[in-house]
């Protein structure tokens, strides 16, 4: 098998876990944040760099490089990690959820999704078949299986419905999967936020005894007590001695509250996406940095964080450089918001080790304004 999930301390204060994840580019230490290559890069750092910053694992889209530069080319390259010279765990997405997204543009059957790409509108067809043979020539550590996730709010009745056919397209995805031995397979829970249909959901992926299984369907739309009730309900159903994996989660307080659920796993595009428009996450809340407050400001983004960005540069500066639009800027914040997640998700695997996540959680947030003091 590809993937051996190790489970190494189980939280006295709640279902958080500690764990390890061996795959065939390398150990990954648990909970760990994931953050997302898209189209086979990381928006503007280097893999160098992505180490630097103690990315462990990073994510990218099967939809976005089937489409471009195509999944053969990768291939003839010998794979996604030599292609991007990234030589650490991938984990890629199976494309269900970006081909949902393309709500006027998609057409679903039994065998899978009909839809016009989003960059020339030339039709294309992806069913589980198709998605694992894409994921098999990337070559990633990590393939998911292909899902529906469905929008919030939904029906019951159409979430029902949905979620047999993605369960049903999970064991075709598993047959179709013939690399076991070099990649490993995820099932992915669906079911709304409907909890008969989480559960059903999950006991169904459960008994195809997939490498790991990952939450879809939350954090879409709906309020967070919402997502932090179906989540509590559903990690109990899955297995102890499998990685859980919380799908396009990225902000501090809703990894928090996953780690505190059982989950181990987590990406989002969140903190590389609010860098390039020049917001920063720190330990005193966020900075949003072409706030005139900041035109004469010379401390470091986060004067606690130890990054290359707050080592060596302003916020006056880094302000002017995007307020002349310097490409230098967005990557000073991208190195920032990266460094202070992947950091966040050790101290929090540090206070699992400890028995005081709850104390570090509380401390956190108070001071990030999550909770006022
Ligand atoms: N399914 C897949 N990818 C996803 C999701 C999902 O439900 C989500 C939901 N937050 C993010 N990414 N395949
Ligand atoms: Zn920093």
């Amino acid at each position: 098998m590809a993937i051996r999930f190790e489970l190494l301390k189980e939280s006295n204060e709640c279902m958080a876990r500690l764990g390890k994840i061996e795959t065939p580019h390398g150990t990954i230490e648990t909970p760990i944040f994931m953050p997302v290559g898209t189209r086979a890069t990381v928006k503007a750092m280097t893999p160098d760099e992505l180490k630097y910053l103690g990315a462990q694992i990073i994510l990218s889209n099967t939809y976005h490089l089937y489409l471009k530069p195509g999944h053969d080319l990768i291939e003839k390259a010998g794979g996604l990690h030599k292609f991007m010279n990234w030589d650490r765990p991938i984990l890629t997405d199976s494309g269900g959820f970006q081909v949902f997204s393309l709500t006027d543009l998609r057409k679903i059957h039994e065998e899978g999704v009909e839809f016009r790409s989003h960059i020339d509108g030339s039709k294309h067809f992806i069913s589980p078949e198709i998605s694992i043979d894409i994921q098999n020539s990337l070559g990633s550590d990590i393939m998911m299986c292909f899902d529906e996730c469905v929008a919030y709010p939904s029906e019951y009745e159409y979430t029902k419905e949905s979620m047999e056919r993605t369960t049903r397209w999970a064991a075709r995805c598993r047959d179709h999967h013939h690399k076991w031995d070099t990649q490993g397979l995820f099932g992915i829970v669906q079911g709304g936020f409907f909890k008969d249909l989480r559960k059903e959901s999950a006991k169904s992926l459960v008994d195809m005894d997939f490498s790991g299984y990952a939450v879809g369907g939350l954090s879409v739309g709906e309020p967070k007590d919402l997502m932090c009730d179906i989540l509590e309900y559903t990690t109990p159903f899955l297995p102890k001695d499998k990685p859980r994996y919380l799908m396009g989660v990225g902000s501090p307080d809703f990894l928090f509250e996953a780690v505190e659920r059982g989950i181990d796993m987590a990406d989002c595009v969140l903190p590389t996406r609010i860098a390039r428009n020049g917001t920063a996450m720190t330990s005193n809340g966020k900075v949003i940095i072409k706030n005139a407050k900041y035109a004469d400001d010379f401390n470091p983004l986060d004067s606690e964080c130890d990054c290359y960005t707050c080592k060596n540069y302003s916020r006056a500066y880094i302000r002017h450089l995007f307020n002349v639009n310097e490409i230098l800027g967005l990557r000073l914040t991208t190195i920032h918001n990266l460094y202070f997640l992947l950091k966040l998700m050790e101290n929090i695997r540090q206070s699992i080790r400890e028995d005081n996540f709850y104390k570090y959680k509380e401390s956190f947030y108070k001071k990030y304004g999550y909770i006022k003091e």
